[in-house]
């Protein structure tokens, strides 16, 4: 059910708690749209429910000390800021790729039956926001690519090069040897079938599709998103990238709020005037498994702080759709009460 609205951007964050409120009691999959004076924002959709997590393997990471030992010192704030980002990528040392594939891209969140399933909302939200106007271009970057590829397979019908990227050189292997014809960890088949079919393709598409994503990926690069300049020099056009798409990066990697904001900043620099940013992440995480007993630690954060960290880096948020995941998608990985996706634009 889709409940379109139109409020000014002013009232925007109120209304949204309004909104929210409303619909976790009336409309427990719904969806808000909000047009501001300036432009579309905010859709919203829900599912919900509040979970306690309590894996066998999810023990306290030893980096989680680190963390809090650096937040708790008396260093200097920028000295604190630089030890719990360090710790942070401490902590991504013991990341298993087969098993955070395992863990998220597996049903019961990756069931292609269901339509209340976070990934086909996710490959939905991805294929209508590149069919809308203006999402073509030159070049696509995706920030923190992981070990997963769902993330541009709508987009690379729409640019004429994919840069992928991560920090860490397991999971660039690990793209690359999909890319290369090789066996990955995780069959693509069912994802890239899904997305044909959203597309108005049969699902037997799928190889052409398969065959453009591995012609259009051009790179496979090192980034660090806690850099003034993200990616190596020369990576992108002077001018920037056209588009950037980001899943579950930032809120993962950042220490805290304000790293994160200071991120989509570093972000924002990537991007071209006028180009456009696909956000994906997690709400009210505080932790995930990187592999088996590895607990990451996550900046819980709620739709208003995604909205104003956007805005205080510079983006106009041009739509923020959030899925609040049902009972069953709950599996004791992590501890996330939603995810949200958001549309947002470089001045
Ligand atoms: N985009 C994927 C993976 C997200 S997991 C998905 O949608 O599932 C978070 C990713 O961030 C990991 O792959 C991790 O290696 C990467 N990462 C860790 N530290 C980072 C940093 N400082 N800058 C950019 N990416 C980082
Ligand atoms: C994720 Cl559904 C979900 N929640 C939290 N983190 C994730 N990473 C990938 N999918």
């Amino acid at each position: 059910m889709y409940i379109h609205t139109s409020l000014s951007s002013t009232l925007e964050l109120r209304q949204l708690s309004q909104q929210r409120k409303a619909t976790h009691t009336g409309h427990p999959m719904s969806m808000v749209r909000c047009d501001s004076i300036q432009g579309p924002l905010p859709r919203l959709r829900y599912t919900l429910q509040p979970e306690s997590s309590d894996h066998p393997a999810a023990s306290l990471d030893a980096r989680e000390h680190q963390l809090s030992n650096a937040k708790d010192s008396e260093m200097e704030g920028e000295d604190r800021g630089e030890k719990a980002v360090a710790a942070m990528e401490a902590c991504y040392q013991g990341f298993d790729p087969a098993a955070y594939l395992q863990y998220n891209y597996t049903p019961p969140r990756a069931d292609f039956t269901r339509s209340d399933s976070i990934v086909p909302w996710k490959l939905k939200c991805l294929h209508e926001a590149f069919s809308e106007d203006g999402m073509k271009g030159e070049v696509l970057v995706d920030v923190g690519s992981g070990p997963t590829l769902y993330q541009v397979m709508s987009g690379c019908e729409h640019f004429d090069r994919v840069v992928l990227s991560d920090f860490l050189e397991v999971n660039r292997k690990e793209l690359r040897i999909w890319l290369q014809d090789g066996k990955s960890s995780l069959d693509w088949t069912p994802y890239l079938k899904f997305v044909c079919e959203l597309e108005g393709r049969s699902p037997s598409a799928w190889i052409e599709k398969a065959k453009r994503l591995r012609s259009v990926v051009t790179d496979v690069l090192p980034i660090n998103i806690h850099q003034p300049c993200p990616l190596p020099s020369g990576s992108l056009p002077s001018t920037g990238a056209d588009c950037l798409v980001s899943s579950f990066c930032l809120e993962s990697v950042s220490p805290d709020l304000s790293s994160f904001t200071q991120a989509l900043g570093h972000l924002s620099g990537l991007l071209r005037s006028g180009g456009h940013l696909l956000l994906i992440g997690a709400l009210g995480e505080s932790f995930y498994l990187g592999a088996p007993g590895l607990r990451i630690p996550v900046v819980p954060l709620d739709e208003a702080q995604v909205c104003s960290s956007l805005r205080a880096s510079g983006f106009h948020l041009l739509q923020l759709s959030v899925y609040h995941l049902p009972p069953d998608m709950r599996v004791g990985v992590d501890d996330v009460t939603g995810v949200f996706f958001a549309k947002a634009r470089k001045p």
